[in-house]
Protein backbone atom coordinates (compact mmCIF):
# COMPACT_ATOMS: atom_id res chain seq x y z
CA UNK A 1 0.00 0.00 0.00
CA UNK A 2 1.43 3.27 -0.87
CA UNK A 3 2.28 5.60 2.30
CA UNK A 4 1.55 9.24 2.19
CA UNK A 5 3.99 11.76 4.48
CA UNK A 6 2.35 14.58 6.32
CA UNK A 7 3.87 17.49 8.43
CA UNK A 8 1.81 19.95 10.26
CA UNK A 9 2.33 23.78 10.64
CA UNK A 10 1.20 25.50 14.27
CA UNK A 11 1.06 23.10 16.99
CA UNK A 12 -1.99 24.53 19.33
CA UNK A 13 -5.05 22.99 20.86
CA UNK A 14 -6.71 21.56 17.21
CA UNK A 15 -3.27 19.99 16.02
CA UNK A 16 -3.05 16.78 18.68
CA UNK A 17 -6.49 15.51 16.76
CA UNK A 18 -4.92 16.07 13.50
CA UNK A 19 -1.81 13.98 14.22
CA UNK A 20 -4.35 11.40 16.29
CA UNK A 21 -6.61 11.22 13.09
CA UNK A 22 -4.16 10.83 10.88
CA UNK A 23 -2.38 8.02 12.70
CA UNK A 24 -5.63 5.83 13.11
CA UNK A 25 -5.84 5.85 8.93
CA UNK A 26 -2.86 3.77 8.99
CA UNK A 27 -1.55 4.54 5.97
CA UNK A 28 -0.11 7.95 6.76
CA UNK A 29 3.38 8.89 8.18
CA UNK A 30 3.16 11.87 10.49
CA UNK A 31 6.36 13.08 9.34
CA UNK A 32 7.44 16.71 11.22
CA UNK A 33 5.81 19.57 12.80
CA UNK A 34 6.39 22.95 12.60
CA UNK A 35 6.00 25.84 15.23
CA UNK A 36 7.32 29.42 15.68
CA UNK A 37 10.52 28.57 17.02
CA UNK A 38 12.81 25.26 16.92
CA UNK A 39 12.49 25.18 20.80
CA UNK A 40 8.82 25.14 20.62
CA UNK A 41 8.69 22.71 17.68
CA UNK A 42 10.84 20.05 19.33
CA UNK A 43 9.10 20.76 22.41
CA UNK A 44 5.43 19.82 20.29
CA UNK A 45 7.53 16.92 18.56
CA UNK A 46 8.41 15.13 21.87
CA UNK A 47 5.04 15.36 23.14
CA UNK A 48 3.57 13.92 20.07
CA UNK A 49 5.89 11.28 19.58
CA UNK A 50 6.90 13.06 16.06
CA UNK A 51 10.90 12.47 14.90
CA UNK A 52 11.91 15.84 12.77
CA UNK A 53 11.16 19.41 14.48
CA UNK A 54 11.28 22.53 12.27
CA UNK A 55 11.29 26.24 13.42
CA UNK A 56 10.52 27.47 9.87
CA UNK A 57 7.41 26.61 8.35
CA UNK A 58 9.44 27.02 4.84
CA UNK A 59 11.84 24.17 5.94
CA UNK A 60 8.73 21.84 6.61
CA UNK A 61 7.10 22.59 3.11
CA UNK A 62 10.31 21.51 1.32
CA UNK A 63 10.88 18.30 3.04
CA UNK A 64 10.58 16.06 0.08
CA UNK A 65 9.01 13.18 2.20
CA UNK A 66 6.11 15.58 3.08
CA UNK A 67 3.16 15.51 0.33
CA UNK A 68 0.60 17.07 2.40
CA UNK A 69 0.64 19.66 4.74
CA UNK A 70 -2.07 20.69 7.24
CA UNK A 71 -2.35 24.42 8.26
CA UNK A 72 -3.30 24.47 11.72
CA UNK A 73 -1.58 28.37 12.70
CA UNK A 74 -3.30 31.04 14.01
CA UNK A 75 -5.99 32.68 10.98
CA UNK A 76 -3.39 35.36 10.12
CA UNK A 77 -0.75 33.50 9.02
CA UNK A 78 -3.18 30.88 6.50
CA UNK A 79 -2.66 32.67 4.00
CA UNK A 80 1.19 32.82 3.86
CA UNK A 81 1.56 29.53 4.74
CA UNK A 82 -1.06 27.99 2.49
CA UNK A 83 0.10 29.79 -0.53
CA UNK A 84 3.51 28.17 -0.09
CA UNK A 85 2.39 25.19 0.37
CA UNK A 86 0.37 24.88 -2.94
CA UNK A 87 3.46 26.69 -4.78
CA UNK A 88 5.47 24.06 -3.95
CA UNK A 89 2.85 21.40 -4.90
CA UNK A 90 1.85 19.66 -1.59
CA UNK A 91 -1.89 18.62 -1.05
CA UNK A 92 -3.41 21.34 1.76
CA UNK A 93 -5.58 20.62 5.08
CA UNK A 94 -6.38 23.95 6.39
CA UNK A 95 -7.87 24.98 9.90
CA UNK A 96 -10.81 26.61 9.53
CA UNK A 97 -11.95 30.15 8.94
CA UNK A 98 -9.66 29.10 5.52
CA UNK A 99 -8.45 33.19 5.90
CA UNK A 100 -9.19 36.00 7.12
CA UNK A 101 -11.34 37.54 4.67
CA UNK A 102 -13.00 37.46 1.24
CA UNK A 103 -10.45 38.87 -0.81
CA UNK A 104 -7.92 36.33 0.76
CA UNK A 105 -10.46 33.24 0.68
CA UNK A 106 -10.50 33.68 -2.94
CA UNK A 107 -7.08 33.94 -4.06
CA UNK A 108 -6.36 30.80 -1.37
CA UNK A 109 -9.15 28.87 -3.61
CA UNK A 110 -8.02 29.96 -6.76
CA UNK A 111 -4.69 29.24 -5.95
CA UNK A 112 -5.40 25.82 -4.86
CA UNK A 113 -7.61 24.77 -7.68
CA UNK A 114 -4.77 25.89 -10.26
CA UNK A 115 -2.54 23.66 -8.38
CA UNK A 116 -4.48 20.78 -9.03
CA UNK A 117 -4.42 19.22 -5.33
CA UNK A 118 -6.32 18.52 -3.20
CA UNK A 119 -7.68 21.05 -0.77
CA UNK A 120 -9.73 20.36 2.30
CA UNK A 121 -10.85 22.66 5.32
CA UNK A 122 -11.87 21.46 8.74
CA UNK A 123 -15.71 21.83 8.71
CA UNK A 124 -15.21 18.80 10.39
CA UNK A 125 -18.85 18.47 11.95
CA UNK A 126 -20.01 17.36 8.47
CA UNK A 127 -17.84 13.71 9.63
CA UNK A 128 -20.77 12.99 12.08
CA UNK A 129 -23.02 10.26 10.72
CA UNK A 130 -25.87 11.71 11.81
CA UNK A 131 -25.55 15.06 9.71
CA UNK A 132 -25.32 13.07 6.71
CA UNK A 133 -28.29 10.85 7.47
CA UNK A 134 -29.82 14.38 8.19
CA UNK A 135 -28.51 15.78 4.33
CA UNK A 136 -29.26 11.99 2.61
CA UNK A 137 -32.63 11.97 3.97
CA UNK A 138 -33.37 15.86 2.70
CA UNK A 139 -32.28 15.03 -0.29
CA UNK A 140 -34.20 12.24 -0.92
CA UNK A 141 -36.98 14.35 -0.06
CA UNK A 142 -38.09 12.47 2.72
CA UNK A 143 -38.27 15.78 4.97
CA UNK A 144 -40.36 18.04 1.73
CA UNK A 145 -39.32 21.21 0.72
CA UNK A 146 -37.27 22.82 3.56
CA UNK A 147 -39.09 26.35 4.92
CA UNK A 148 -36.87 26.69 7.92
CA UNK A 149 -33.35 26.34 8.53
CA UNK A 150 -32.32 27.57 12.37
CA UNK A 151 -30.34 26.85 15.71
CA UNK A 152 -27.35 28.03 17.59
CA UNK A 153 -23.89 27.69 18.40
CA UNK A 154 -23.19 28.74 22.14
CA UNK A 155 -19.56 27.97 23.99
CA UNK A 156 -18.53 29.97 27.54
CA UNK A 157 -15.06 29.60 27.41
CA UNK A 158 -14.29 33.66 27.14
CA UNK A 159 -16.80 34.05 29.52
CA UNK A 160 -14.05 35.22 32.27
CA UNK A 161 -12.67 38.55 31.14
CA UNK A 162 -8.95 37.32 31.86
CA UNK A 163 -9.16 34.89 29.14
CA UNK A 164 -7.39 36.34 26.00
CA UNK A 165 -5.75 34.64 22.74
CA UNK A 166 -4.87 35.23 19.30
CA UNK A 167 -8.38 34.98 18.30
CA UNK A 168 -9.22 38.42 19.88
CA UNK A 169 -6.44 39.95 18.47
CA UNK A 170 -7.68 41.88 14.92
CA UNK A 171 -4.02 41.29 13.37
CA UNK A 172 -3.87 38.04 14.59
CA UNK A 173 -7.67 36.67 14.51
CA UNK A 174 -9.10 38.94 12.25
CA UNK A 175 -12.17 41.16 11.99
CA UNK A 176 -14.82 38.33 13.86
CA UNK A 177 -15.01 36.44 17.04
CA UNK A 178 -17.77 34.35 17.51
CA UNK A 179 -18.89 34.01 13.86
CA UNK A 180 -15.94 33.39 12.33
CA UNK A 181 -14.55 30.73 14.93
CA UNK A 182 -17.82 29.14 15.32
CA UNK A 183 -20.89 30.68 13.02
CA UNK A 184 -19.07 29.50 10.36
CA UNK A 185 -19.82 26.00 11.54
CA UNK A 186 -22.99 26.42 12.18
CA UNK A 187 -23.52 28.33 8.24
CA UNK A 188 -21.25 25.58 6.59
CA UNK A 189 -23.38 22.86 8.67
CA UNK A 190 -27.16 24.48 7.61
CA UNK A 191 -26.32 24.89 3.94
CA UNK A 192 -24.24 21.27 3.56
CA UNK A 193 -27.13 19.44 5.44
CA UNK A 194 -30.22 21.61 4.03
CA UNK A 195 -28.56 21.75 0.52
CA UNK A 196 -29.53 25.19 -0.13
CA UNK A 197 -27.40 28.11 -0.01
CA UNK A 198 -27.71 31.93 2.17
CA UNK A 199 -27.93 34.61 -0.79
CA UNK A 200 -28.62 36.61 2.38
CA UNK A 201 -28.36 38.04 5.86
CA UNK A 202 -29.22 40.52 8.99
CA UNK A 203 -26.70 40.39 11.82
CA UNK A 204 -27.24 41.87 15.25
CA UNK A 205 -23.51 42.01 17.07
CA UNK A 206 -22.42 42.80 20.75
CA UNK A 207 -19.44 42.73 22.21
CA UNK A 208 -20.62 41.51 25.71
CA UNK A 209 -16.97 41.81 27.20
CA UNK A 210 -15.02 44.79 25.71
CA UNK A 211 -12.31 45.13 27.88
CA UNK A 212 -10.16 41.81 28.34
CA UNK A 213 -6.96 41.50 30.02
CA UNK A 214 -3.61 39.91 28.56
CA UNK A 215 -0.51 38.85 29.84
CA UNK A 216 0.82 39.20 26.42
CA UNK A 217 1.41 35.62 26.13
CA UNK A 218 0.20 34.11 22.72
CA UNK A 219 -2.82 31.78 24.07
CA UNK A 220 -5.17 29.26 22.65
CA UNK A 221 -8.70 28.15 22.95
CA UNK A 222 -9.93 26.78 26.15
CA UNK A 223 -6.64 27.85 27.79
CA UNK A 224 -6.36 27.95 31.40
CA UNK A 225 -6.53 31.29 33.42
CA UNK A 226 -3.35 32.68 33.74
CA UNK A 227 -1.83 34.67 36.45
CA UNK A 228 0.75 37.44 36.71
CA UNK A 229 1.15 40.65 35.25
CA UNK A 230 -1.75 41.63 33.27
CA UNK A 231 -2.41 44.45 30.72
CA UNK A 232 -5.99 45.06 29.69
CA UNK A 233 -6.74 45.37 25.73
CA UNK A 234 -10.17 46.72 24.28
CA UNK A 235 -11.67 44.57 22.09
CA UNK A 236 -14.11 44.98 18.79
CA UNK A 237 -14.78 42.19 17.62
CA UNK A 238 -18.74 40.03 18.59
CA UNK A 239 -18.86 37.71 21.29
CA UNK A 240 -22.75 37.22 20.72
CA UNK A 241 -24.59 37.87 17.73
CA UNK A 242 -28.02 37.04 16.07
CA UNK A 243 -28.82 36.57 12.22
CA UNK A 244 -31.54 35.77 10.22
CA UNK A 245 -30.86 34.11 7.09
CA UNK A 246 -32.56 34.42 3.52
CA UNK A 247 -31.86 30.65 1.22
CA UNK A 248 -32.10 30.67 -2.42
CA UNK A 249 -35.50 29.86 -2.94
CA UNK A 250 -37.28 30.98 -0.68
CA UNK A 251 -36.78 29.00 2.88
CA UNK A 252 -35.86 31.40 6.21
CA UNK A 253 -33.58 30.95 8.26
CA UNK A 254 -32.23 32.40 11.92
CA UNK A 255 -28.96 31.46 13.75
CA UNK A 256 -27.22 33.00 17.29
CA UNK A 257 -23.78 32.47 18.24
CA UNK A 258 -21.71 33.14 21.67
CA UNK A 259 -18.71 32.79 23.38
CA UNK A 260 -19.44 34.10 26.80
CA UNK A 261 -22.53 32.05 28.07
CA UNK A 262 -21.70 30.18 31.05
CA UNK A 263 -22.82 26.32 30.86
CA UNK A 264 -22.82 26.43 27.29
CA UNK A 265 -19.56 24.13 26.67
CA UNK A 266 -19.58 23.15 22.65
CA UNK A 267 -23.92 23.56 22.22
CA UNK A 268 -24.17 23.30 18.59
CA UNK A 269 -27.83 22.62 17.36
CA UNK A 270 -29.32 22.54 13.82
CA UNK A 271 -32.68 22.36 12.69
CA UNK A 272 -34.34 22.03 9.42
CA UNK A 273 -38.34 22.24 9.01
CA UNK A 274 -39.27 20.59 5.99
CA UNK A 275 -43.42 20.43 4.28
CA UNK A 276 -43.23 17.27 5.50
CA UNK A 277 -40.98 16.26 8.73
CA UNK A 278 -38.36 18.24 11.22
CA UNK A 279 -34.98 17.23 11.79
CA UNK A 280 -33.21 18.26 14.80
CA UNK A 281 -29.16 17.67 15.42
CA UNK A 282 -27.16 18.47 18.73
CA UNK A 283 -23.41 18.22 18.73
CA UNK A 284 -23.58 17.65 22.31
CA UNK A 285 -25.89 14.58 21.96
CA UNK A 286 -24.52 13.09 18.04
CA UNK A 287 -25.82 9.92 18.86
CA UNK A 288 -29.42 10.66 18.00
CA UNK A 289 -31.25 12.43 15.19
CA UNK A 290 -34.60 13.93 16.19
CA UNK A 291 -36.97 13.70 13.96
CA UNK A 292 -40.31 15.50 13.65
CA UNK A 293 -43.56 14.71 12.58
CA UNK A 294 -47.10 16.56 12.55
CA UNK A 295 -50.00 13.76 12.17
CA UNK A 296 -47.70 11.01 14.08
CA UNK A 297 -45.29 10.57 17.12
CA UNK A 298 -42.06 12.22 17.02
CA UNK A 299 -38.56 10.05 16.70
CA UNK A 300 -34.95 9.86 17.70
CA UNK A 301 -33.25 7.76 15.16
CA UNK A 302 -30.11 5.86 17.26
CA UNK A 303 -26.64 6.24 15.43
CA UNK A 304 -26.48 2.39 14.03
CA UNK A 305 -25.34 1.28 11.33
CA UNK A 306 -28.24 -1.11 10.69
CA UNK A 307 -30.67 2.06 10.48
CA UNK A 308 -29.01 4.79 9.10
CA UNK A 309 -28.87 5.66 4.95
CA UNK A 310 -26.22 4.03 2.74
CA UNK A 311 -24.75 7.30 3.11
CA UNK A 312 -24.41 7.63 6.16
CA UNK A 313 -23.23 3.99 6.68
CA UNK A 314 -19.38 4.61 5.86
CA UNK A 315 -19.40 7.08 8.34
CA UNK A 316 -20.50 4.59 10.82
CA UNK A 317 -18.31 2.65 12.84
CA UNK A 318 -19.01 0.89 15.55
CA UNK A 319 -22.88 -1.03 16.54
CA UNK A 320 -25.46 1.13 17.42
CA UNK A 321 -25.50 2.17 21.54
CA UNK A 322 -21.63 2.47 20.87
CA UNK A 323 -21.35 6.35 20.89
CA UNK A 324 -19.18 7.86 18.67
CA UNK A 325 -17.76 11.22 18.99
CA UNK A 326 -15.81 14.37 18.16
CA UNK A 327 -12.75 12.54 17.64
CA UNK A 328 -14.29 10.47 15.31
CA UNK A 329 -16.01 12.49 13.16
CA UNK A 330 -12.98 14.55 12.95
CA UNK A 331 -11.14 11.04 11.78
CA UNK A 332 -13.97 10.65 9.26
CA UNK A 333 -13.43 14.25 7.40
CA UNK A 334 -9.40 12.95 7.27
CA UNK A 335 -10.67 9.55 5.70
CA UNK A 336 -12.15 11.75 3.35
CA UNK A 337 -9.53 14.07 2.58
CA UNK A 338 -6.44 11.05 2.33
CA UNK A 339 -9.21 9.37 -0.18
CA UNK A 340 -8.69 12.06 -2.09
CA UNK A 341 -4.99 12.52 -1.63
CA UNK A 342 -4.77 9.38 -2.67
CA UNK A 343 -6.66 9.95 -6.10
CA UNK A 344 -4.08 12.80 -6.46
CA UNK A 345 -6.78 15.76 -5.87
CA UNK A 346 -8.64 14.79 -8.85
CA UNK A 347 -12.25 16.99 -8.94
CA UNK A 348 -14.14 14.28 -9.77
CA UNK A 349 -12.67 11.91 -6.97
CA UNK A 350 -13.64 13.62 -4.35
CA UNK A 351 -15.74 12.69 -1.53
CA UNK A 352 -18.75 14.77 -1.66
CA UNK A 353 -18.69 15.06 2.17
CA UNK A 354 -15.61 16.81 2.20
CA UNK A 355 -15.38 20.45 2.25
CA UNK A 356 -12.75 22.47 -0.17
CA UNK A 357 -11.19 25.72 -0.35
CA UNK A 358 -14.26 26.31 -2.30
CA UNK A 359 -16.55 25.81 0.87
CA UNK A 360 -13.36 27.86 3.07
CA UNK A 361 -14.02 31.11 0.64
CA UNK A 362 -17.96 30.42 0.65
CA UNK A 363 -17.31 30.86 4.41
CA UNK A 364 -15.56 34.07 4.56
CA UNK A 365 -18.11 35.76 2.34
CA UNK A 366 -21.17 34.92 4.75
CA UNK A 367 -19.44 35.81 7.59
CA UNK A 368 -18.13 39.29 5.54
CA UNK A 369 -21.84 39.70 4.60
CA UNK A 370 -23.00 39.31 8.69
CA UNK A 371 -20.03 42.07 9.62
CA UNK A 372 -21.37 44.06 7.06
CA UNK A 373 -25.10 44.17 7.76
CA UNK A 374 -24.22 44.97 11.40
CA UNK A 375 -21.65 48.17 10.80
CA UNK A 376 -24.50 49.46 8.17
CA UNK A 377 -26.89 49.48 11.02
CA UNK A 378 -28.72 45.87 11.09
CA UNK A 379 -29.92 46.11 7.05
CA UNK A 380 -29.99 43.32 4.99
CA UNK A 381 -27.08 42.34 2.78
CA UNK A 382 -26.28 40.25 0.16
CA UNK A 383 -23.62 37.36 0.26
CA UNK A 384 -21.12 38.31 -2.90
CA UNK A 385 -19.60 35.39 -3.62
CA UNK A 386 -17.88 34.99 -6.95
CA UNK A 387 -17.97 31.13 -8.05
CA UNK A 388 -14.82 29.47 -9.43
CA UNK A 389 -14.30 30.09 -13.02
CA UNK A 390 -14.24 27.82 -15.36
C1 LIG B 1 -13.00 27.19 19.91
O1 LIG B 1 -14.13 27.99 19.86
C2 LIG B 1 -13.17 25.92 19.07
O2 LIG B 1 -12.05 25.11 19.31
C3 LIG B 1 -13.25 26.22 17.58
O3 LIG B 1 -12.09 26.89 17.11
C4 LIG B 1 -13.47 24.93 16.83
O4 LIG B 1 -13.53 25.13 15.46
C5 LIG B 1 -14.78 24.30 17.35
O5 LIG B 1 -15.01 23.08 16.69
C6 LIG B 1 -14.70 24.07 18.84
O6 LIG B 1 -14.37 25.27 19.48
Amino acid sequence: MKRIGMGLIGPGFVAAHHIDAVRRLGDVDVVAIAGSSQESAERKARELKIDRAYGDFHALIADPDIQVIHNTTPNYLHLPVTLAALAAGKHVISDKPLALNPQEGRILRDAAVAAKVAHVVTFNYRGNPLVQQARAMIAKGQNGDVSFVHGHYLQDWMTDPNVYSWRSDPAKGGATSALGDIGSHWCDLAEHISGLKIVSVLADLTTVIPERYSTGASGEAFSAKRTGDKVPVTVQSEDLGSVLLHFDGGAKGCFSVGQVLPGHKNDLVLEVNGKLSSLKWKQEQQNELWIGHYDQANSLLAKDPSLVLPEAQRYTHLPGGHQESWADAFCNLMRDAYEWIHAGGAPEARPSMLPTFEDGYRSTCLVDAMLRSHVAGNVWQRVEFFPEAN
